[in-house]
Parts: C-alpha cells; structure tokens; sequence
C-alpha cells in the first residue's frame, strides 16, 4: 500500500504542465532556463547592440501564446548578461510599424509599442519587480505584490535605457523595419526582494520576458519568453516564469 501511495506521489510530481495556484492551462512544457553570462566589456547604454558582448550572449525568441489575436506575429530577440554592477536586458524588435504615446515615467506604456522585464529574486514569495518600456524609452515600473498590489508609485533607482528605431515613429505610411531597447538595471535597486547581490555564480532567479505590439485599431499581440498558462491573454503569473541561472 505504501509503495501505490509513494508510485502515485511520484508519477504526480512528474506529470508535465500541471496546472496550479494561477496556472489555468494544463499540459504546458517545463519552464525554459538561460544562462546569464558575466561580461567585462564596458556598455553603453545608447540603444545600440553593438557591443562585442551583445553578439556573444545566447539569444531568446519570443513566441506568441495566442492564436486568437490579432494581426503579424512579429519576432523580438532577447538577450541578457551582466556583471557586477548591472543586469543588462536587449530587445530586437522586427516591426513594420512603430507606435508609441506615452511620454512620462509610469504611464500605461503596455498600451504602446512595448517590451517588458519581471524578475523575481526570491522563491520564498510570488512578489516581482516589473519592467515595461515603449519604443520611446519611456519607463513603467511597479513592485508586484502578486496577485495583491501592484504598486506602481515604486521606481528602481538608477535605470539606463535607451531605444534606437529603424524607422519612423507614429507614422503610418512609413516602412518601418524595427527598434532596438538597450536596459541596464543596477543590482542595488533590486534589494527589496533579493538575497543577495551581485548574485553570485550559480544563483537562480524567475523571470518573464514579454512584448506587446500593435494598435488598437489594427490588433494588439502578446509575446512571450515562456507561456503563461493564461487563458485570457496576460503574462502575469509567476509559476510560469523562465529560469535564470547567473554565471
Ligand atoms: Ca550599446
Ligand atoms: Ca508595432
Ligand atoms: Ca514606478
């Protein structure tokens, strides 16, 4: 009896996809893993990826979760690294059409053209700090209380970045071809939920990785670095986020 009882207990902890806590949709892989690797080149913060570094580190494909939105599934390529003083996150973004309003600090910029960061230090909570910039290089940044608070009145101190477009903004005749997004996130701002900082080699954190692009009039998509298991479309849910695994 004893021996069913452990059998079982052991075939439910490998079932695949289980849904959970904020997990609706069953069946889903296991989370994705990078490996952030420590870089000693100098970056500047300039929207160019044009470091030597840049071109080293292992790049992300952002894939699109769900079917029923609306208009071209356009690729982001997402790359991070850091050292010890910065965690640095670059955004590629292939777009035929540039959009963004929003022009002060925690505006709705997940209205624009946008891409995002949620990092979660610790596993002892589901609290996470959140990133989200629009094509202008405007910043959106909150303490999640998840799923309680999200508090948007917090700023992570000391940010850098700074987007670069291949095209025109607002312009709807345009041929645009893309935008860059160059970030750089101080270690220090992120003391409220870390253990320790740098992290140091081998530590593991959770992360989510998203884009929202397009317009109202024409459809809005969400992309995502590992999906959220959300029905409705939404990346906010922290046992769905990847794994990074600081070098
Ligand atoms: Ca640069
Ligand atoms: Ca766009
Ligand atoms: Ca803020």
């Amino acid at each position: 009896m004893k021996l069913i009882v452990l059998s079982l207990f052991l075939l439910f902890l490998t079932l695949p996809g289980q849904t959970g806590k904020y997990t609706e949709i069953g069946g889903l892989p296991p989370v994705p893993s990078y490996a952030v690797s420590a870089i000693r080149e100098k970056i500047v913060v300039d929207g160019q990826l044009s470091e030597k570094a840049w071109a080293k580190a292992a790049p992300i494909t952002l894939m699109f979760p769900w079917e029923e939105q609306m208009g071209v599934k356009q690729r982001t390529t997402v790359r991070l690294m850091r050292d010890q003083n910065y965690l640095y996150v670059g955004y590629e973004c292939e777009d035929a059409d540039i959009t963004a309003l929003h022009e002060n600090r925690d505006d709705p910029v997940y209205q624009d053209d946008c891409v995002e960061i949620f990092l979660k230090p610790s596993d002892k909570t589901d609290h996470y700090f959140g990133l989200e910039m629009n094509a202008r290089g405007v910043l959106f940044d909150y303490y999640y209380a998840f799923p309680e608070k999200n508090d948007r009145g917090f700023n992570l101190e000391g940010v850098l970045l700074k987007t670069s477009l291949n095209g025109l903004l607002n312009q709807d005749e345009a041929n645009d071809q893309g935008w860059t997004l160059e970030l750089a996130i101080p270690w220090k701002s992120l003391n409220k939920l870390a253990g320790r900082l740098p992290p140091a080699k081998g530590d593991e954190w959770r992360a989510q990785i998203n884009r929202w692009d397009g317009t109202e009039a024409k459809g809005r998509r969400l992309s995502m670095w590992c999906a959220s298991g959300l029905k409705k479309p939404g990346p906010h849910n922290p046992e769905r986020f990847g794994k990074l695994i600081f070098k």
